[in-house]
């Protein structure tokens, strides 16, 4: 189990991080631990996802993930071995090809010349930038620094480093510079039964002033970001993390102050646009039928959801 603990450690500390990255991260750990196993697979792998499932409640794509390559059938703990590795394969190789997806329906809303706001650092929303930008367009971009794990400076990095122009800014000067901004295109942890969005701590704040200023918000989502669960009426757990990362010192420990840390949030469906995924470009309110018919559950109405290779389709 200690590749699957230190597996656990990393997403726990977000070594590893991102909702697309945690869950191919899960489901490379479970593949290595099943190569490794030579006896009570189904013990040992039940054991496996259960530590990796409990290392961050709020991006769905954990579950998915976890749930896809947890799916695995056969007779013989050797055929289980194979199945369970092949489904590892199959998920880690959907969620490179949604990407790339996504980046290329995205990247036909950003306009030549446009200056895109984002949040956070995620992956799907930023193969959409570098598309447009790789297409040609003249594109900028403004990040905010996510305030407290600051993960925009890792966006900043990476766009500059693609060759986008980025201004960075504080969290909390978005009203401000929402005048100069044409599109905001951010990522998602979950997206939930009706089309609301759980996404970086900040977002819905961003959607609002978007709102205000009649700038489209756009959300980049794979369809393992949409939650099965949510349709079988649970909420999403919004994860709160340690105090430690937004101050340290005496005031940590001061009795009259509490420090809170909720790392996600929610935006309504009323404040989003579109959400591009890798099966085309939708209205929030199409969330459910991406569940429904794309998600393939098999299980419907019982704690089971199993997550279905009908995908490919
Ligand atoms: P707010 O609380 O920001 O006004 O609205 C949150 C929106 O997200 C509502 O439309 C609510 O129904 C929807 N939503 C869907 N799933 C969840 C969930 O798991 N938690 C929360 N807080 N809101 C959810
Ligand atoms: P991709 C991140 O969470 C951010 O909220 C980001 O928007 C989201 O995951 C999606 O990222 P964290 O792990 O899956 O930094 O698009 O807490 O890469």
């Amino acid at each position: 189990m200690e590749v699957v603990e230190n597996a656990a450690k990393k997403i726990e500390d977000m070594e590893v991080r991102g909702a697309a990255r945690i869950a191919m991260f899960a489901a490379e750990t479970l593949k290595k631990y099943a190569e490794m196993v030579d006896r009570n697979f189904d013990d040992e792998m039940r054991k496996a996802s259960e530590r990796l499932m409990n290392t961050r409640p709020t991006a769905v794509s954990l579950f998915n993930a976890i749930n896809y390559v947890m799916s695995y059938s056969g007779d013989s703990e050797e055929e289980k071995k194979m199945s369970l590795i092949r489904r590892a394969e199959e998920f880690i190789f959907w969620v490179d090809t949604a990407r790339e997806k996504i980046g290329r329906i995205g990247a036909k809303r950003i306009m030549d010349g446009s200056t895109i706001m984002t949040h956070c650092n995620s992956s799907a929303a930023l193969s959409i930038i570098k598309q447009a930008f790789d297409d040609g367009k003249d594109v900028r971009v403004i990040a905010t620094e996510s305030r407290p794990r600051h993960q925009g400076h890792l966006t900043a990095r990476e766009l500059a480093d693609h060759g986008v122009e980025v201004t960075l800014i504080v969290d909390s000067a978005v009203r401000y510079f929402m005048k100069e901004v044409d599109i905001v295109v951010v990522g998602a942890d979950t997206i939930t039964v009706n089309g609301a969005l759980i996404n970086k701590i900040g977002t819905s704040q961003i959607a609002i002033t978007a709102k205000e200023a009649r700038v489209p918000f756009m959300v980049a989502a794979e369809t393992y970001k949409f939650s099965p669960k949510t349709l079988l009426g649970e909420l999403v757990v919004i994860e709160e993390r340690d105090p430690e990362e937004v101050i340290r010192g005496e005031l940590l420990n001061h009795p009259k102050v509490k420090v809170r840390n909720p790392a996600f949030d929610v935006t309504p469906r009323d404040y989003i646009d579109l959400i591009i995924t890798e099966i085309g470009a939708i209205p929030p309110e199409m969330a459910y039928i991406v569940i429904r018919d794309h998600l393939g559950y098999r299980e419907f109405g019982g704690e089971e959801i199993t997550l279905s290779p009908d995908h490919y389709d």
